[in-house]
């Protein structure tokens, strides 16, 4: 069984960037949903029982719901406060907003520790070596931004680069 893991900081910490409301839908609803439907199908086929998030992310079966479970993880670490923040080039920043506009319907762009920039569709996770990346589902931001992609892409670079 897998488990929702606790937000790492308060639900209202990002505001006025990421507005509390959004938290409570993104982290509580959208992200247990993931958490749920990932437990669902383990359960309705044991040859999966046992096998780490990980190893679930590369089953056809549970690759759409593991990744959403293992990049939500991931994003929470990223927007944390206590999470240091980066100093980026920017060229880097302008390639990060550029690959997050030009995202054509729900993914997640993100950037590596060799200054890779890159998007992957749906909820497909990245490999290991990501330093930070941003969620474009509109579930991350309709509700403070409605179609605004950019102010959204804009505020999150805020929390976590320095410059
Ligand atoms: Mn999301």
């Amino acid at each position: 069984m897998f488990t929702l893991m606790d937000l790492p900081f308060a639900y209202n910490a990002l505001e006025p960037f990421i507005d509390e409301a959004t938290m409570h839908f993104h982290h509580d609803k959208h992200h247990q949903t993931y958490v749920d439907k990932l437990n669902e199908i383990v359960k309705n086929n044991p040859d999966l029982e046992g096998k780490t998030l990980e190893e679930l992310l590369t089953e056809p079966i549970t690759k759409n719901m593991a990744g959403g479970v293992f990049n939500h993880n991931l994003f929470w670490q990223f927007l944390d406060p206590k999470t240091p923040k980066m100093t980026l080039d920017q060229k880097i920043i302008d390639e990060f907003t550029a690959k997050s506009l030009a995202l054509f319907g729900s993914g997640w762009v993100w950037l590596t520790k060799d200054n890779e920039v890159f998007s992957t569709p749906n909820q497909d996770a990245p490999p290991k070596n990501v330093v930070t990346g941003i969620d474009l589902w509109e579930h991350a931001y309709y509700l403070k931004y409605q179609n605004r992609r950019k102010d959204y892409i804009e505020a999150f670079l805020k929390l976590v680069i320095k410059n």
